[in-house]
């Protein structure tokens, strides 16, 4: 009995040895401590031993179980020690490597222009109003004074989806729309993304921004335009800004005017920023055609209103002296942060 005990503690001690993984050890114990283990079925041969004599073989079969368990426990905290080390050997982190730096956006400048004209105009009372960039031809076109063959639906060439539908030209439709709906007077302005095919240069995308304004009500003359105008232009471009307002033609709005600003660089007397001009163009603008309004469902005896339009990257670009209008959509941060 005694050199079978001696037989199974020394070939345990032999696997323990050669395992090196929790699986192994666990095994190992199965196969001497567990239920159908060696040990066990060593006791089931108690019986063969004498009276006598059993207390004492009891006795050396605790001490083997004992000393098994203790050299798994050994050997298990042997291997967890070995794999934390392999791990914390494998996991290093060099501390001296320059840490990744969290890089962090910055508003584009179309919206600080946008977001600063919103500021502007919601100050004076008007409402934000946003459409959709697919629109109706009649929207975008014939409710503006622009019926099928007006030469000015080639200048606006866009790009149709099928032959009532097109990419909006102009964000006018969604002041149409809204004349659509009643509930006078109106104060909006309209921002949004607009389509046109035109070649890429330094002013020209075929996608860019809009923002247009809209004002409907009773006595509304052209001195209302011209103070709202102005006082936009102070706002944007500073308290010293002159505006000039020239004739213009559009087929929305019935006088149309284009209006200039004094040079916000040279304050007037010529310089490159304004081409020795000492007046740089802005917007256009004008009173809004009585055939608009009767098509958009106003009574053009009771009501009047004036209209504007202004293209937001062309105020992005002056106010932060930007030279070419493809630098705003190349969405580099290192341009982008300068403002
Ligand atoms: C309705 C009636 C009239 C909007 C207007 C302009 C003048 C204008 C251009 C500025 C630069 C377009 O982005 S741009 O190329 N826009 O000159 N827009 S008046 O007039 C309207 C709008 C809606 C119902």
């Amino acid at each position: 009995m005694k050199e079978k005990l001696e037989a199974i503690v020394g070939k345990t001690l032999e696997s323990l040895r050669e395992a090196h993984t929790p699986d192994a050890l666990n095994e190992i114990r199965v196969n001497v401590l567990g239920k159908k283990g060696d040990l066990k079925n060593l006791m089931k041969a108690m019986k063969d031993v004498a009276p006598e004599d059993r207390p004492r073989v009891g006795q050396l079969v605790n001490e083997a179980r004992d000393t098994i368990s203790e050299k798994l426990d050994e050997a298990r905290q042997k291997i967890e020690l070995d794999q934390m080390n392999l791990r914390m050997k494998q996991e290093t982190i060099d501390v001296t490597l320059p840490a990744k730096k969290a890089e962090i956006g910055h508003r584009h400048p179309n919206t600080i222009a946008l977001e600063e004209m919103e500021r502007i105009f919601v100050g004076m009372g008007y409402e934000v109003v946003e459409g959709p960039e697919v629109e109706y031809d009649e929207y975008n076109f014939t409710k503006l004074n622009i019926p099928a063959n007006h030469p000015a639906k080639d200048e606006q060439d866009t790009f149709y989806i099928t032959k009532d539908i097109v990419l909006r030209t102009q964000t006018s439709p969604v002041q149409a729309r809204r004349m659509e709906q009643g509930n006078l007077p109106i104060r909006m302005i309209s921002p949004g993304r607009v389509f046109r095919a035109d070649e890429v240069d330094a002013t020209h995308s075929p996608s860019f921004h809009q923002v247009e304004g809209l004002v409907i009500d009773k006595n509304i003359t052209f001195s209302d335009l011209k103070g709202t105008l102005e006082e936009f232009a102070k706002e944007i471009f500073g308290p010293d800004t002159k505006t000039k307002f020239r004739p213009h033609h559009f087929p929305f709005t019935e006088p149309s005017a284009e209006m200039d600003v004094s040079c916000f660089k040279c304050g007037g007397k010529g310089c490159r920023f304004c081409k020795g001009e000492g007046w740089i163009e802005i917007l256009g603008c004008g009173m809004v055609h009585p055939h608009v309004l009767e098509m958009c469902g106003i009574d053009p005896e009771q009501y009047t209103g004036f209209a504007f339009g202004v293209g937001l990257e062309r105020i992005a670009l002056l106010k932060y002296e930007i030279d070419d209008m493809r630098l705003l959509y190349e969405n580099d941060a290192r341009f982008l942060k300068q403002f």
